[in-house]
């Protein structure tokens, strides 16, 4: 519990046994419920998860978004916090990000990677694609949001009942952005510190990159 609300946090991993260690060690005590949501990963993730006492649930199906919808089934509490399996987004930044979600009487909250501080964090070509993507995001919603293809939210559970999510793939990510703004749900973002990952990266920057944008036109006129 983190003051009067009850919080779970939930990790999609593939192959992050180095990552998730670094994770599960700085986990605060306050989290009620940790979910690790493996995809047949082929190292010790899974082992190393539970021995820190995670949740692990297998997903059959591989991908980013279909783990994210695996691991909300099984959620309890009052507010979802997510984020990588790779120690690239910060487990220090929880309280922050309660607080500010408390404070900001929002029930969204987007952890925004921009500016990136530390210089090994993202490549100028990540960088570059995830500006395409954030404008083209903003452009056609009418909301500037920085960065949409973060992936550390904070949201209250209960608004999960006003999104229809679709995606199983990586576009998950600014599919659940675009529902909470459709949805006229509270939504802020926040800057956190941001920095290079451990582990091999699962994304494909052009496939992915190219895909999201084709994602974000057809959603949004069909
Ligand atoms: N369960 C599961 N996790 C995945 C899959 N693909 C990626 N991930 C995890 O999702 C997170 C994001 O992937 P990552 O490679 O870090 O992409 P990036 O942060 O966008 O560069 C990491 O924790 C990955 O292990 C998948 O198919 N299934
Ligand atoms: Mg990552």
């Amino acid at each position: 519990m983190y003051k009067d609300l009850s919080i779970t946090v939930i990790i999609p991993c593939l192959n992050e046994e180095q990552g998730i260690e670094q994770v599960m060690q700085r986990m605060p005590a306050f989290v009620d419920q940790v979910i690790v949501v493996d995809n047949g990963s082929t190292d010790r993730t899974a082992d190393v998860a539970k021995s820190y006492g995670a949740q692990v649930i297998h997903e059959e199906v591989r991908g980013y978004g279909r783990a994210y919808k695996s691991g909300f089934d099984k959620a309890t509490s009052d507010v979802i916090i997510t984020l990588d399996g790779d120690h690239s987004y910060p487990v220090d930044a929880l309280s922050y990000l309660i607080e500010a979600l408390r404070h900001l009487d929002v029930d969204f909250l987007n952890a925004s990677r921009f500016p990136v501080r530390d210089r090994n964090a993202m490549s100028f070509k990540h960088k570059f694609g995830n500006w395409v993507l954030s404008f083209a995001m903003s452009v056609l919603y009418f909301r500037w949001v920085r960065d949409s293809q973060s992936g550390m939210w904070v949201f209250r559970r209960r608004i999960l009942e006003k999104m229809k999510l679709t995606s199983d793939g990586m576009a998950f990510s600014e599919e659940i952005k675009i529902e909470a703004l459709k949805a006229g749900v509270r939504f802020q973002e926040l800057s956190i510190q941001y920095s290079s990952r451990l582990g091999e990266i699962k994304l494909n920057p052009w496939r992915d990159g190219f895909y999201n944008l084709w994602f974000l036109l057809k959603k949004r006129f069909s």
